[in-house]
């Protein structure tokens, strides 16, 4: 197993990779060398078949404060154009095909509320700080919160909150739909509750949960028309598993 200075990897149960963000005096700041080591860490998550769900975490306190503002002070536009200054970040929306599920206790701001928008679940505790602040540094969000966040929330609230750079609670993430899950308690009971959801999910045929990512995924990009095609062609390639159900046989999933 790889080892890592910023993140901690385990498989608390068969089936689930568990990452955990772990620059504590920070408050787990989202630096160059963090998303390095993320990336590496959902990279072989996603390539280990006996993996079939992956979570993110951080601590009590802070699930994310935000994209490190240490190291992007003394940015200026060449040098962070010229070395495209965090497209890296895009690996978790862009590449990782099994499920992602954000666990989301403390700050969850700027780049941290962007880094659980990009995961496929968020579970929440009731007071975890979600927010948009760049407005307040003098820029605006950078990866994808005013997109994602908008899909998500819709329109107004979402302009209200990076307009304003306004926090919005856990409780509040439930009520929007941002998170799928408030839990009651801290980071033990949410860890526990989203370990369950991700065993449950990792217990599934491993090709029909990443196909159903992937179509789901589409529903953001495609037009109904074509996100139904979409649907079908892949419902067609799944045939030949549901044999089980018919021979009232638990399925036996072989996840090559
Ligand atoms: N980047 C770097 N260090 C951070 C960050 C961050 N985003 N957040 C917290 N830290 C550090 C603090 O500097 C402090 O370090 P030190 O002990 O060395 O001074 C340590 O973490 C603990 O933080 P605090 O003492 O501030 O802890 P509190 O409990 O008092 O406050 C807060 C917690 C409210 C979360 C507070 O830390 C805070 O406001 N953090 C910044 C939140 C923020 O604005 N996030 C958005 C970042 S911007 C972004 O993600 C997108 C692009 C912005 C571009 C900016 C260009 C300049």
């Amino acid at each position: 197993p790889a080892s890592y200075e910023h993140i901690l990897t385990e498989t608390p149960k068969p089936g689930v990779g568990l990452i955990t963000l772990n620059r504590p005096k920070a408050l787990n700041a989202l630096s160059s060398p963090l998303f390095q080591e993320l990336n590496d860490a959902l990279s072989n998550f996603d390539q280990d078949n006996d993996i079939g769900a992956i979570i993110l975490t951080g601590s009590e306190k802070a699930f994310a404060a935000g994209a490190d503002i240490k190291e992007m002070a003394p940015l200026t536009f060449s040098s962070a154009y010229s070395n495209n200054f965090i497209a890296p970040w895009s690996h978790l929306a862009n590449s990782i095909r099994k499920p992602v599920i954000a666990a989301v206790s403390g700050y969850a701001l700027g780049g941290g509320c962007e880094l659980a928008l990009m995961c496929d679940i968020i579970y929440c505790t009731a007071n975890a700080t979600f927010g948009q602040p760049e407005i307040k540094l003098g820029v605006i969000p950078g990866a994808g919160g005013s997109q994602r966040l908008t899909r998500a929330i819709g329109k107004s609230r979402a302009m209200e909150l990076i307009l304003t750079g306004k926090n919005f609670s856990g409780k509040e993430a439930g009520e929007w739909g941002v998170a799928a899950r408030v839990v009651d308690g801290g980071k033990e009971e949410l860890l526990a509750e989203t370990l369950k959801t991700a065993e449950t999910i990792a217990g599934y045929s491993r090709v029909a949960v990443v196909a159903a990512k992937e179509v789901v995924n589409k529903s953001q990009e495609l037009s109904l028309r074509e996100g139904v095609e979409y649907e079908r062609r892949l419902f067609h390639g799944l045939f030949g598993s549901m044999t089980a159900f018919a021979e009232k046989k638990k399925p036996e999933w072989s996840h090559e």
